[in-house]
């Protein structure tokens, strides 16, 4: 067969194998996986691994903060940041206003996204405004592919138990997976203010304003609903021992239980916080972060199982008056923007520090980088693995290349990482067989990124939380009290 695009001598890895095999793309499919191959165009990929695309499935990207700050980026800087970070897909957020409609908010950020993404995207929709019109909206939103949602249960935006219970039993009816930023909301304002009212001020007192307690409570709180709707949910961004040993024992008993944490909370700690002046804001992130304690812990879940994805919480603010400083210099930790950046860190921190030190393998990095992403949501298999009759989307990397961390792709103006040794680097990445990065050069152009319509939640190897209350067979349990 004529392929339009050889990849030659590599390395594959999917989330399983590691095999020597050329990769014959044709339309923007890997169509053969053999030896000798031919091609109209070669990559020679000798020395190097060829993996999965990394697929990005926790970013903020033209979305306004809970205090209604934009972020730094946009689709375009967003998407080239992540290209360059070794991923060809990537689904940040499509945020719901007070008041604002499901279709509305969606044909918002179809705006946003649509001729700027250079790789292909979509978006979880967050809900924050649940009412009955909106809830009878909801399965409407599956149609348009769309099969993920996050729910807040801190800040303004924040869901109570009752509608947090409406959205986990349509999702789970849709065959969705709903995501949910958990921290006790009373506790962090009842810390923020008695922190305040005594005059603790500077970005070091975020921490301590956000205790590991209020990430426990929420976490048990949330894993508890999700079994009560019997339905899949996906804990963001966890931060604590505590609450990645709920998830643990959650996933042991079967539940529709899944977690995820973000490499800050690996790599950084809250000493940052307390940098000179007011460099401490460039750490503000939430959950805070933690101790090396707590880094030995979650790496320790990773190892083992416990995440099912590790993805940057990308929440990109400059480091002035338009970010993190929107309500001035001056004002205490509460009112700096939210966030880090970091697209571009994910992988290339996860593959020195994981891979090349012999915390996961190889395949255990294609699992958690793109893998199980993509079979979370709905991706899977057009996207999350090297099979024939997948998307070409791939990443190429020089397993053997250092670098120091500097500056990234993205539109803030530093990065959280800077100065770090970090062994091994993409590439190249493709996404659907044509190059959006190589060695170095942006190749694709704003607006090659298309929407992908994504489908069910795969739930295999789980059995479901399986309570006398969720058994249609006993009536929803009414029978056995009759
Ligand atoms: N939660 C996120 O997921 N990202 C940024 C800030 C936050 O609270
Ligand atoms: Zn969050
Ligand atoms: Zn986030």
């Amino acid at each position: 067969m004529k392929h339009d695009l050889v990849i030659n001598g590599g390395t594959l890895a999917s989330s399983s194998e590691t095999f020597k095999a050329d990769i014959g793309i044709k339309n923007g499919r890997i169509v053969t996986l053999g030896e000798d191959l031919k091609g109209e165009d070669v990559i020679d990929a000798s020395g190097k691994l060829v993996l999965p695309g990394g697929i990005e499935t926790h970013c903020h990207i033209a979305q306004e903060s809970a205090m209604s700050i934009m972020t730094a980026d946009d689709y375009e800087t967003g998407s080239i940041s992540a290209a360059f970070g070794g991923n060809s897909c990537f689904v940040p957020f499509a945020a719901q206003r007070k008041g604002q409609s499901l279709r509305d908010t969606l044909n918002v950020y179809d705006a946003r996204a649509k001729t700027k993404s250079v790789i292909d995207y979509s978006y979880h929709l967050i809900l924050t405004d649940v009412n009955k019109k909106v809830l009878n909206d909801l399965p409407e939103v599956f149609d348009f592919g769309i099969t993920s949602f996050k729910v807040f249960m801190t800040y303004a935006t924040r869901i109570n138990d009752s509608q947090f219970l409406d959205i986990l039993t349509i999702a789970r009816e849709h065959g969705g997976l709903t995501m949910v930023h958990a921290e006790n909301h009373d506790m962090l304002t009842w810390m923020a203010n008695r922190l305040t009212d005594s005059g603790y001020l500077d970005p070091k007192y975020h921490a301590p304003s956000r205790p590991a307690l209020a990430e426990e409570e929420a976490i048990n709180r949330a894993i508890s609903l999700a079994k009560l709707a019997n339905a899949p949910l996906m804990i963001v961004h966890v931060s604590t021992p505590g609450g990645a040993e709920s998830v643990r024992k959650a996933r042991f008993q079967g539940a529709y239980v899944f977690g995820e944490t973000c490499p800050q909370y690996l790599f950084l700690t809250r000493e940052d916080l307390n940098r000179p002046g007011l460099e401490g804001a460039k750490y503000i992130c939430s959950p805070p972060l933690r101790d090396s304690v707590t880094q030995e812990v979650l790496w320790k879940h990773i190892s083992n199982g416990t995440f099912s994805v590790v993805s940057s919480d990308h929440a990109p603010y400059r480091f002035d008056e338009t970010g993190k400083f929107s309500s001035g210099t001056n004002s205490d930790f509460r009112k700096i923007a939210n966030g880090m950046p970091g697209i571009e860190m994910r992988l290339p921190l996860m593959f020195s520090e994981g891979v090349k030190k012999g915390r996961i393998s190889l395949n255990h990095f294609v699992a958690l980088s793109s893998t199980n992403a993509a079979r979370l949501y709905g991706m899977f298999p057009k996207k999350g693995t090297l099979a024939i009759g997948a998307n070409a989307d791939i990443a190429i990397w020089d397993p053997d290349e250092t670098r120091h961390v500097s500056e990234m792709h993205d539109a803030t103006d530093y990065n959280p990482f800077e100065g770090r040794e970090i062994n091994g680097w993409p590439v190249t990445v493709l996404s659907k067989g044509r190059k959006v990065v190589d060695q170095g050069k942006l190749i694709a152009k704003p607006g090659d990124g298309k929407f992908v319509k994504r489908g069910r939640c795969d739930l295999t190897g789980l059995s479901g939380s399986r309570l006398i209350e969720t058994d249609p067979d006993t009536n929803f349990g009414a029978e056995l009290f009759k």
